[in-house]
């Protein structure tokens, strides 16, 4: 084919497929199936490959990525991307705008628009190509990620005016996009996200495009900078501009004049959000005269002339069956409230934490109260309260257990502690607990030796404590359910190896309160053997570096006990190394998946110490940090997490409830 000839059906083909793309993408209204649109796409796609040189920017083709950048460059906002002041009821609102009619001296109505629970971007046209994208960023600085905006099809490569011009707007992932990611993600065994907005913050914020590509991301545009050269004087007419010239504008925004009609549109929008096909948090509302605008400014954060009214949090009713209890290692007992299961922020929930009693008594949940369910910070399902009105009418406070759930020994509250125990040494749901902790990677490492495997070993009497492991025969282990022979063998052999294991890790796998992975790993290199440091007293172990007054006191008391010294007469008996073998970093675990990344923990935990966090991340090569940055690879995240889960969120920082991490530190056992 000539190459003159070849030249004019491109510009034919990319003229016809931009337009149809537009329908599609932008004004939701396609006019073609989709087999057209592909025949004509395969069709630009073998000319191109034919005449490389023919292939441009606006291609179509051009938009399935594949760069691979190394970093993102900065770039600087010469107008500051602000955010918004809030308001969080209609009272404030009023506020609101009677100051902002005192401050500009009259009469004006307000561009309603929705408020798009995305990401900010702003967008460069020059005569109406796309030449530049970026983030918010801190508002001044955002980052350049033209080359992965350049794959989401909402956004024009070319606008239908050679118009030089910036707007700004969010960029989202459709609700559907989000559940079927995350789906496949978690088919994968990957974490998933949290709400739509982590997820297209972490699919801008990719190096590779194609997978930004792949992300099915969208935007709405919603402001333009510098209307004065466009000769608009208002939002609307902006807003129409931009349309006009091919942008992606939401559709739902209307002029409204008075508190009534902007009441009745928060109400609309209120009960329309759960239809939308893209999550929404609230409502902006714009003076919609700009000179309104020029006339009352902006603070150094927020303009003067908008604000965002914010829906109260994403909320459902459910009745609690039961409340579970269940005992950890340390014999802290926690209530679980389970419940019908209802859908929240697109995942279902039937579980939510209780706790302690406290919390239990401070709510007065009740068994088959009706209660309110939300997810704190967007993440972890929490009952805010509970619906009264809908209580049985012969509901009775709920009546704190006083004796374990599993040995049935009087549970008690320690010093100041709001946490309720169970502090029976012979407490088979803390023994299971802690033989689980003894076999785990950061442990002893048995591969194989999980939590129902203990259940079993343990309810046939098979084994008492962690030494008894060490004597469980071939026959005993053919008696558990679906066992034969090689996986009785393969678990024998298992328990075997770890025979060998240096101290750090018996000494990690004894459950010594406040001795982590690296406290164990101190103590073994500097004892050397299990008897010197059975016999350390308490200022021998202070005088050790990077160990104080707590671990001393807490090992010195520990191996105080008969029981404990039993026990390692025990483990000698049966052949279990006592000896640091000065590996170094054998404790450190390799291929981990938190291997490598910045982690910030925040929030209380639950099921989990904090230092243990700390400990079982950094021993599988995390680095943990006290403070949220762009560094940040991972939040760990309680609950009641504060501004560190606000900032990951913004910075698009990938999150972690802590169900998620217990889940992941299973998986990596
Ligand atoms: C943020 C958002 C705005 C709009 C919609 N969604 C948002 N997340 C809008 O103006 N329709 S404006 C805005 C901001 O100024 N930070």
């Amino acid at each position: 084919m000539d190459k003159t000839v070849a030249e004019a059906e491109i510009i034919q083909l990319k003229e016809q497929l931009n337009k149809w793309s537009q329908e599609y993408y932008v004004d939701d209204n396609p006019s073609v199936e989709d087999h057209v649109y592909d025949a004509a796409y395969q069709r630009l796609l073998s000319l191109e490959a034919k005449f490389p040189e023919l292939k441009t920017a606006d291609s179509p083709t051009q938009r399935v990525g594949g760069k691979v950048l190394t970093g993102f460059e900065k770039v600087n906002h010469e107008i500051p991307m602000l955010s918004l002041g809030d308001v969080f009821s209609k009272a404030e609102l009023a506020d609101f705008s009677e100051r902002l009619y005192q401050a500009s001296g009259s009469e004006f109505p307000y561009s309603c628009e929705l408020k798009i629970d995305g990401l900010a971007i702003s967008l460069t046209y020059e005569n109406g190509l796309f030449v530049k994208g970026s983030t918010r960023g801190n508002g001044l600085i955002g980052e350049d990620i033209t080359e992965n905006l350049k794959t989401i099809k909402a956004i024009p490569m070319k606008l239908n005016k050679p118009v030089t011009v910036e707007v700004r707007g969010e960029c989202y992932m459709p609700k559907k996009a989000f559940v079927a990611l995350n789906e496949a993600r978690e088919k994968k065994g990957q974490p998933i996200f949290a709400n739509p907005r982590n997820a297209a913050a972490g699919s801008l914020r990719q190096l590779d495009t194609s997978v930004t590509a792949k992300r099915n991301l969208s935007t709405f545009i919603y402001y333009l900078m510098e209307p004065e050269k466009f000769g608009v004087t208002t939002q609307s007419e902006a807003l129409n501009l931009m349309a006009s010239w091919g942008l992606k504008v939401n559709q739902e925004s209307r002029v409204c004049q008075g508190r009534a009609q902007i009441e009745a549109y928060i109400d609309e929008y209120q009960k329309k959000r759960p239809d939308l096909t893209y999550d929404i948090d609230g409502i902006v509302l714009k003076a919609e005269p700009f000179s309104v605008h020029e006339k009352v400014g902006n603070t150094i954060k927020v303009p003067k002339w908008a604000i965002a009214y914010k829906f109260p949090p994403d909320e459902q009713e459910t009745i609690v069956r039961d409340i579970e209890w269940t005992v950890g290692r340390t014999g802290v007992v926690t209530p679980t409230a389970v419940m019908d299961p209802v859908i929240l922020a697109g995942t279902t929930v039937e579980r939510a934490s209780l706790h302690n009693p406290d919390y239990l008594k401070d709510k007065d949940i009740r068994l088959l109260d009706t209660v309110k369910l939300h997810k704190a910070g967007d993440i972890i399902p929490e009952i805010s309260e509970v619906v009264l009105a809908k209580r049985p009418e012969d509901a009775k406070p709920y009546a704190i257990p006083t004796q374990c759930p599993a040995c049935q020994a009087e549970l008690v509250h320690l010093d100041d502690e709001v946490a309720l125990r169970c502090i029976n040494p012979q407490c088979p749901a803390q023994i299971k607990e802690s033989l689980a902790h003894f076999a785990s990677r950061n442990a002893m490492n048995i591969g194989g030796l999980g939590p129902r495997i203990i259940d079993q070993l343990f309810s046939k009497g098979f084994i008492h404590d962690a030494a008894d492991l060490y004597k469980l025969t071939f026959e005993q282990l053919l008696t558990l359910d679906k066992f034969k022979e090689k996986s009785a063998q393969k678990l024998l052999d298992a328990i075997d190896r770890s025979r060998e294991n240096s101290l750090e890790r018996l000494l990690f796998g004894l459950g010594i309160r406040h001795v982590g992975t690296k406290a164990a790993q101190i103590l073994a290199a500097h004892f050397k053997d299990s008897n010197h440091l059975m016999q350390a007293r308490v200022d021998e172990i202070t005088a050790i570096d990077n160990l104080g007054q707590i671990i001393a006191d807490s090992v010195a008391t520990y191996f105080a006990q008969p029981a404990v010294q039993n026990l390692m007469a025990e483990f000698k008996a049966v052949g279990v190394n006592l000896t640091y073998l000065g590996t170094g970093n054998d404790s450190q675990v390799q291929n981990s998946s938190f291997s490598n990344l910045t982690v910030v923990l925040t929030g209380t935990l639950d099921h989990i110490k904090r230092s243990d966090a700390k400990a079982y991340l950094e021993a599988h090569g995390a680095k943990v940090t006290g403070s949220v940055s762009k560094k940040t690879d991972l939040l760990i995240c309680g609950h009641d997490a504060g501004s560190k889960l606000a900032k990951a969120q913004t910075l698009g920082t990938r999150i972690m409830n802590e169900e998620e991490f217990l889940q992941k530190m299973e998986e990596e056992k």
